[in-house]
């Protein structure tokens, strides 16, 4: 079963004014789904990848056979990116997160604001395209990270990611044109915490964050 461009979580004009419907109208339909049509091109006569859920196909991209091995890099890290990004914001959101999320940043960071900066702070050395990233590892730490591209931890690491942000251009030009920062400012005003809480007890628990079968709806 090929896979399929995953239902946004809310309507394409619910997260305005800070992130635009005509934003969404090229970032979603336009490059996510070209990564969903390039991952399925590139997995083309790789039957042992290729009914694969997306996260467990990230963590095997080093068995890849060499020659297929960076389009899946490229458009299945396109592809899992894209759908915990959409998953991680939502209308009237924002805030700060509350229960056992919130102590394991206080723990891992000292407070929110620190961790706020940090991941910001990722964000906006991230030099070219890439992604700003709070992972955990299977005891339930948490650390920021960067990544180039659409490269993730899942691919070289054993850590799992639960909350990302894009910082290609294409995410936010419209909005802000090069002003990263600001994006990163807004990004902020976006953040599902419930939906984050719930990625971090499901990596906790040993259980995918984007679960995600081919071919099934979100
Ligand atoms: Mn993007």
């Amino acid at each position: 079963m090929p896979h399929t461009l995953p239902e946004l979580p809310w309507s394409m004009d619910a997260l305005e004014p800070n992130y635009l419907k005509s934003t969404l109208e090229f970032h979603y339909s336009k490059h996510h789904n070209a990564y969903v049509t390039k991952l399925n091109g590139a997995l083309e006569g790789l039957a042992d990848f290729a009914d694969l859920p997306i996260e467990e196909l990230m963590t095997k991209v080093k068995d890849i056979p060499a020659e297929k091995r960076q389009a899946v890099i490229n458009n299945g890290g396109g592809h899992y990116n894209h759908t915990l990004f959409w998953q991680n914001m939502g209308p009237n959101a924002g805030g700060e997160p509350t229960g056992e999320l919130a102590d394991a940043i206080n723990e891992a960071f000292g407070s929110f604001e620190e961790f706020k900066k940090q991941f910001s702070n990722a964000g906006a050395t991230q030099f070219g395209s890439g992604w700003a990233w709070l992972e955990t590892d299977a005891s339930g730490k948490l650390s920021t990270n960067k990544t180039a591209n659409q490269d993730n931890c899942l691919m070289d690491s054993d850590r799992k990611p639960i909350l990302t942000m894009d910082v290609w251009e294409h995410a936010y030009y419209l909005e802000h044109q090069n002003l990263r920062p600001q994006w990163i400012e807004t990004f902020f005003k976006l953040v599902n915490w419930q939906a984050i809480a719930q990625n971090y007890a499901n990596a906790k628990a040993g259980k995918a964050v984007i679960d995600l079968q081919q071919g099934a709806a979100a």
